[in-house]
């Protein structure tokens, strides 16, 4: 695991995991409901069966930049990689939560082997939804971006076959937090995908972000593609907007 550290919390150690899930106390009745699956209610005592995730994860965080100079690529770390439920509540309760980080600074949560860069070989043909909180004292950043990451790992961004989804950011600038959603294509004809469904398995996929950042209906969240945002930084025009 790097070591990343803006602080003591960041980054986690597994032996801190502290399930959140089915807290309570076990008992016959649950045993019986639960029939043969192997769960936390076997153990209770040490309560160390995994829940596990249908993808591993790795948590990278960008550190601010200490000077001018300083090259995007070598602010990134790898802070850790996790494959179930209670590991990924061990992370989030042991790391700094994005309202006290500084600016600059970032969280990307991806699927393991993906590194959260336009470069990857695939993030190249991708792009971002992406909605920025201009009023950063109104909004709760720490619940919306548990609620992007928890929609990234419970796989409820996308359907089964959509394979779009690669990770989420979160972004602390000067003036706004930016949550993003990383998807493989930019909605193109791919092999079994005509354009057209291509466009839809995007923008149902925005919608669905849209939901879990609870926006309402005149927020406009954008998706643009990494070319277009390596070519001209945030001045791109969006490709869809929701
Ligand atoms: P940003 O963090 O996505 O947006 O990119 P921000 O901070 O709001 O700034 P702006 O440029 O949109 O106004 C900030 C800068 O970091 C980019 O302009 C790039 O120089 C660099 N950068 C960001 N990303 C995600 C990448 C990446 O994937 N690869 C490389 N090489 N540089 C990146």
């Amino acid at each position: 695991m790097a070591s990343t550290a803006e602080n003591d919390r960041l980054p986690a150690s597994d032996e801190n995991s502290s399930p959140n899930i089915a807290a309570s106390e076990p008992n016959d009745q649950k045993k019986e409901s639960i029939g043969d699956a192997v769960t936390v209610f076997h153990d209770p005592e040490n309560f160390n069966v995994k829940h596990p995730l249908m993808h591993h994860w790795t948590l990278w965080f960008t550190k601010p930049p200490s000077g001018k100079d300083i090259n995007w690529n070598d602010l990134l770390k790898e802070v850790v990689t996790f494959s179930s439920v209670e590991e990924f509540w061990g992370i989030y309760n042991n790391i700094t939560p994005t309202s006290e980080l500084g600016l600059k600074a970032d969280y990307h949560l991806f699927k393991k082997g993906v590194r959260p860069e336009w470069e990857d070989q695939q993030n190249k043909h991708g792009g971002k939804w992406s909605y920025s909180f201009r009023d950063k004292r109104a909004v709760s950043i720490d619940d919306l971006w548990l609620h992007a990451q928890l929609a990234a790992i419970g796989e409820t961004l996308e359907n089964d076959d959509d394979n779009e989804v690669m990770g989420v950011v979160v972004n602390v600038r000067k003036g706004l937090y930016r949550i993003g959603l990383w998807t493989r294509t930019v909605g193109r004809s791919i092999e079994g995908r005509t354009a057209a469904k291509g466009k839809e398995v995007l923008e149902n996929i925005g919608r669905r972000f849209k939901e879990v950042l609870r926006l309402k209906d005149p927020e406009v969240v954008e998706f643009s593609g990494h070319t277009d945002s390596a070519r001209s930084s945030a001045k791109a025009k969006p490709k869809y907007t929701v």
